[in-house]
């Protein structure tokens, strides 16, 4: 596995930005300095715990520190148990059977990992539960002892051991040159059974390193399914009867293992609808065949998902013989012809093989007609189905919303959420960086999972992916102002200065488009703040002095976020990601400082200055309009990067006239 870097989150200072405070930033460090007593903070936990709270004292991270461990201990969570420990203090971890804990352990740190209801493990939680009954669920509890301390981390199952060490890996605090844990109980379990991505774009497929890096970061964030669905792999769609090369299965192999050390599901699709002949036996067992050449390499999730196909035309006359002229109705009947024979011929006798996953053909809509009716009255309900939210890229998703779909294909729908895939025609030249929003809360309750789609950057896309992983996970709890923040420190290592460049740069691209005219984000909206609180000051006899001042101050973190963020401890492949938008930032932030000196030279009456900044901001301003998004991952091509668009272009027009009057 890949190395991974110190991800413990940095509190306060990356929350500034949210609340307007952005600037009064603390001294960055890696992780927080926090006071010893009861009173502590407790460190950001993401995705949101359903109930923490504080127990008592941080406990302190001995040099020698015993974790204790036995057959049932899930070995990727006493591993990285192991990791994460030794990267936050302790110099020796010894690892022991519960019967065999030795005598000095008293005055180490001693961490019992294992499933909940083991002896020693439920003890030690007390009355700190892991909800009952609940799959992924775990409970974790930290406690002082006379001469050092205990962490209990007990899960309902191995997916929730794992998910107790995550939570763990983010409790470590940085106090008076020491690591400690901080002082809490956790009672946990996700409120969504399936959440984490869906590749499932179009334009450059991810490649395999970028994958594998994915599926670590799943496991970060507790996000158990990654779909494989990338509508440019050959063999994913237009080529689906044709066997992966050997190379492609060896890389499949890795990451089918990668995804499951990470306690995530790798779930394989293959796309047929462009081509296939549904009534054909031979079509049927080559599409079994492509699935079983993946379960052979380890994969237990398999959809076929039958999105942007022709519905109303037969790919062989044998289907129009099987089911009448072409039509949704009887297209849908083919699709359900396929799709009840792979789940109860291939899944069901398949051992492990989860429910077969689909796409419909009608994704994207809440209107009933004759395919949905044949899918809701004839589909086995063991297949889950797939829905992308109204008009494909959602303006928002209701509960109201998913229960009507949930009616119309007659069971729970899985989300295939359409952000921050930035694959279509409005997205161009965009990074889509807002945080997750406008899902509501109680969706749990009416779906059975969100996959997000995402970009085709994939460390850019981790903003909204954590988002939508938070979210899954505690839909009530989940608040998308925390959420961003916890993203961008996450990115920056806890690099508390990157964190706030991080956030931004996120406002600049902060713009998520919809199919329509209307977007379901704004572009820039701090930026846009700032600015009319500037201008109700310039123009209304405000303070011009200190407006001017404040204005500047953000304009110069504008400039300088693209070199803060480079020079930080960002994730190396965000700054590839993102390395067209960062040149463009720095030379529109260039250009708002010189305008804003500008403003500040013509309320001097020292026109000529004036007159200079704004030529060389209109320089800087050209330059930016110059810069192409080169190499393209995007189908878009090499387009100007768009940053802050509508909103700093706007205020540099308005200001540019304002210095000339
Ligand atoms: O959303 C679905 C089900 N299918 C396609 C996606 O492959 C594509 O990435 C998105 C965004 O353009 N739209 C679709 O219709």
């Amino acid at each position: 596995m890949g190395s991974r870097r110190n991800t413990t989150l940095a509190v306060c200072t990356c929350f500034a930005l949210a609340s307007g405070l952005l600037l009064q930033t603390l001294p960055a460090t890696a992780a927080p300095d926090a006071p010893r007593s009861a009173a502590a903070t407790t460190p950001p936990v993401s995705p949101t715990p359903q109930s923490i709270s504080r127990t008592g004292d941080d406990v302190r991270v001995t040099g020698k520190v015993y974790v204790v461990a036995d057959d049932a201990t899930d070995a990727a969570a006493r591993d990285r148990l192991v990791r994460e420990l030794k990267n936050h203090g302790a110099r020796q971890v010894k690892v022991v059977a519960p019967g065999n804990v030795p005598g000095d352990a008293a005055r180490h740190l001693t961490v019992r990992l294992g499933a909940a209801d083991r002896g020693d493990i439920a003890r030690a939680l007390g009355d700190t539960e892991a909800p009952p009954g609940q799959a992924e669920g775990y409970a974790l509890r930290v406690e002082r002892t006379r001469n050092a301390g205990t962490v209990a981390l007990g899960g309902r199952d191995a997916d929730g051991q794992y998910y107790a060490v995550q939570t763990l890996r983010q409790l470590f605090l940085r106090a008076g040159g020491r690591w400690r844990i901080s002082g809490v109980q956790v009672g946990d379990h996700p409120s969504m059974p399936l959440r984490g991505t869906i590749e499932g774009f179009y334009g450059q497929p991810w490649t395999h390193r970028e994958r594998l890096d994915q599926m670590d970061f799943y496991g970060d964030v507790k996000a158990n399914t990654y779909i494989y669905a990338p509508k440019d792999d050959p063999y994913h769609r237009g080529k689906w009867r044709e066997p992966y090369p050997e190379d492609k299965l060896t890389e499949l192999g890795e990451l089918v293992g990668r995804a499951t050390a990470n306690h995530v599901r790798f779930t394989f699709a293959v796309s047929p609808g462009e081509s296939i002949c549904y009534s054909d036996a031979g079509d049927r067992a080559t599409l079994k065949a492509k699935l079983q050449t993946l379960y052979d390499l380890g994969t237990r999730a398999f959809s076929i998902p039958l999105d942007d196909i022709n519905y109303t035309s037969w790919n062989c006359e044998a289907d129009r013989a099987a089911y009448g002229e072409p039509g949704q109705e009887p297209a849908a009947k083919a699709q359900v012809d396929l799709l009840n024979d792979v789940q109860r011929d291939f899944i069901a006798g398949h051992d492990g093989a989860k429910p077969l996953q689909m796409v419909p053909t009608e994704y994207g809509d809440l209107r009933d007609s004759p395919y949905k009716k044949t899918l809701r009255d004839t589909l086995d309900p063991e297949v889950v189905v797939m829905w992308t939210g109204t008009d494909v890229v959602p303006p928002r998703i209701t509960n109201d919303e998913a229960d009507r779909i949930s009616e119309l294909f007659g069971r729970r729908v899985f989300v295939w959420d359409n952000y921050p895939v930035n694959d279509f025609g409005n997205t161009s030249g965009r990074l889509l960086l807002a945080p997750y929003d406008k899902r509501e809360a109680g969706l749990s309750e009416h779906l059975s999972g969100i996959v997000a789609n995402p970009m085709n950057q994939p460390y850019a896309s981790k903003v909204a992916v954590f988002g939508a992983a938070d979210f899954a996970w505690n839909d009530r709890g989940y608040d998308a102002a925390k959420s961003w923040p916890q993203v961008m420190s996450y990115l920056a290592g806890g690099d508390r200065s990157a964190t706030d460049a991080l956030l931004v740069l996120g406002d600049l691209e902060h713009m998520a488009p919809t199919f329509g005219a209307e977007p379901w984000q704004p572009q820039a909206p701090e930026l846009g703040r700032r600015v009319a609180e500037f201008w109700a000051a310039w123009e209304d006899g405000g303070d011009r002095t200190k407006a001017l001042k404040s204005l500047r101050a953000y304009a110069v973190a504008v400039r300088k976020a693209p070199a803060t963020i480079r020079g930080g401890d960002v994730e190396k492949g965000f700054t590839v990601d993102a390395a067209p938008w960062l040149d463009a930032t720095e030379l529109w932030g260039g250009a708002m400082v010189k305008t804003v000196d500008a403003l500040a030279a013509h309320a001097d009456g020292d026109a000529a200055a004036a007159e200079r900044l704004l030529a060389e901001s209109a320089e800087l301003r050209d330059r930016a309009r110059a810069l192409r998004v080169d190499p393209p991952r995007n189908s878009w091509g090499k387009v100007q990067p768009k940053v802050g668009d509508g909103v700093l272009d706007t205020f540099l027009d308005k200001a540019a006239a304002a210095a000339q009057q």
